[in-house]
């Protein structure tokens, strides 16, 4: 969350969400709509007014730390026998990665998943395409690597600098 909050004050503007999406490579237009999307739906999960468009940090974190989501310990650290787990059971092919229908099939099952949270309400095609790699087969895929980081929260900085 934090790569977002460009200058660490606690909260998320749309010129923020704006800026780390230009930086994670998505053109203009894209970023321009993505941003104004997200900061309107997590404006609203994080108890600030929709119509101010920012992101109360503090209340995003709250709200991992009270998720009973499969990859965090009770005390809201990320788990990584845990995640282990989480991905050997969404990855149905066994090819390290998931692709779109392993993601839906997993958004399926788990509903209330925090996964969308996480990737700062961002929607998994969106994901898919900052963060995606083409397989063999040409189809763009999250690699267990890039899922990974993108729980421990590690993705966006790195995808930033690779790109840096
Ligand atoms: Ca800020
Ligand atoms: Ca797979």
């Amino acid at each position: 969350m934090d790569f977002f909050d460009r200058n660490s004050d606690g909260s998320t503007t749309v010129p923020e969400t704006y800026k780390g999406l230009r930086a994670l490579g998505l053109g203009r237009v894209l970023s321009g709509a993505a941003a104004v999307g997200i900061n309107l739906g997590l404006a609203c999960k994080t108890g600030a007014a929709w119509y101010s468009l920012t992101i109360n940090n503090d209340n995003i974190h709250k709200a991992k730390h009270d998720s009973d989501s499969d990859v965090y310990d009770a005390q809201g650290n990320y788990d990584a026998a845990k995640f282990e787990e989480m991905f050997q059971k969404h990855d149905a092919n066994k090819d390290a990665a998931l692709d779109k229908a392993e993601i839906d099939a997993m958004l399926e099952r788990n509903k209330e998943t925090k996964v969308g949270r996480l990737a700062f309400g961002a929607e998994f095609g969106l994901l898919l395409s900052i963060a995606g790699q083409e397989n063999q087969s040409g189809e763009k895929v999250l690699s267990r690597a890039r899922m990974e980081s993108l729980y421990d929260g590690s993705l966006f900085f790195k995808l930033a600098e690779e790109r840096a």
